[in-house]
């Protein structure tokens, strides 16, 4: 009987480089999960992302049925004691800083020059040098075209950064002066903004997101409370 969920360790300042990983790591963790972590082979699954669990051979990918899959095996609801208001609110701060805020900070580190070259290049440093370069090419135009597809490149930066702001100053109205997103026990909710947040507040990358997070006086002590309490020591192998 072996639970493994698959990601990426310690990269960029942060517990780990991507916010659905750091969230699926927290979800786990809450519902008392016993589990291992174990460096991502995208190669290996069919949706080619991370994160992915591996349980008793069965693989699950993406956080939310990460999330669903666990919470069936184990009886135990993460929104638990929530009223229908708060379960529709928690869905709609989850979804909006995954779907929005989330690709907002990629496109932080992977199209602005500075920042990809000391951020997302890293991850190619395992393809042969004579390759190298033409990968990194064909993967970073990939995710342009993606981000330029889906609307989010053709924002100004100015313009990402606004809307950047509407969701943080969001996520930090409902948090208010509670230490969790609900009260005083972490929900599903709050492994989302976590993973999301903690991923935009890194200092490592030429960014305004982590004043855009300061600017709010509840929210780097919220961070700081879910950093502490989930990621106090390098629970990944180190990568490379
Ligand atoms: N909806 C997915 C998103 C996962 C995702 O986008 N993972 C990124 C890393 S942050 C990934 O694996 N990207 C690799 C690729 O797209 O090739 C989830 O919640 O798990």
């Amino acid at each position: 009987m072996t639970t493994t969920l698959y990601g990426w360790g310690r990269m960029f300042d942060l517990p780990c480089p991507s916010p659905y990983v750091m969230k699926a790591d927290i979800l786990l963790q809450l519902l008392g999960v016993p589990f291992a972590r174990a460096t991502a082979d995208l190669d290996t699954v069919g949706k080619h992302k991370a994160p992915y669990v591996i349980d008793d051979g069965q693989v699950i990918e993406d956080s939310t049925f990460i999330r669903w899959h666990f919470e069936a095996k184990t009886g135990r609801d993460l929104d638990a004691g929530l009223s229908p208001e708060q379960r529709g609110a928690a869905w709609a701060i989850a979804t909006s800083l995954e779907n929005r805020l989330s690709q907002i900070m990629a496109c932080e580190r992977w199209l602005i020059d500075a920042n990809f070259n000391k951020g997302p290049r890293q991850f190619f440093m395992d393809v042969p040098e004579t390759m190298r370069e033409a990968v990194i090419e064909q993967v970073r135009g990939d995710f342009t075209r993606t981000m330029q597809g889906a609307g989010f490149a053709r924002f100004t930066r100015a313009e990402q950064m606004q809307l950047a702001r509407a969701d943080i100053a969001a996520v930090a109205a409902l948090l208010g002066s509670r230490p969790f997103l609900f009260g005083d026990e972490p929900t599903a909710a709050d492994a989302s903004a976590a993973g999301v947040l903690v991923s935009c507040n890194t200092r490592f990358f030429e960014s305004e997101l982590p004043d855009l997070i300061a600017a709010h006086s509840g929210l780097p002590g919220y961070l700081e409370r879910m950093n502490t309490r989930f990621f106090a020591e390098d629970l990944w192998p180190p990568m490379g």
